[in-house]
């Protein structure tokens, strides 16, 4: 008997923190996200500012992914993100479609092709 009404009280506490989770404003949600999230990196090509600023932004689109920063000298980006929700696959293949080549994907050349010239890296 006692223990089923710990085992409820259990349950009554996780549901009410559920609850809380989700009237949270996305900026904490994300907050409690990034605590989580798994680092990686990923080599990605590019030139310049705006292809640092392209990397990142189409990096940040990718649900899943809660921070990027591209460096132009090592040409690497590092990456925060949660396994439960994307891969480095996925982050991968949408930043090759923004005209930039990864260590696994290459860019669609009419894409790289309408990259403005100061982004050509190849
Ligand atoms: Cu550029």
């Amino acid at each position: 008997m006692k223990k089923s009404i710990i085992l409820f009280s259990v349950i009554g506490v996780w549901v009410a923190g559920a609850c809380v989770g989700r009237s949270n404003t996305p900026q904490q949600a994300s907050a409690v996200h990034r605590a989580e999230a798994t680092h990686a990196v990923l080599k990605v090509k590019g030139a310049c500012d705006m292809c640092k600023a392209r990397i990142e932004k189409a990096s940040k689109n990718v649900e899943g992914v809660t921070g990027a920063a591209w460096n132009r000298e090592t040409q690497t980006l590092h990456f925060q993100y949660h396994t439960s929700e994307t891969s480095v696959d996925t982050l991968s293949k949408a930043i090759a479609k923004t005209g930039h080549d990864t260590e696994k994907d290459k860019a669609p050349d009419d894409v790289y092709a309408a990259l403005p010239g100061c982004c050509r890296y190849r």
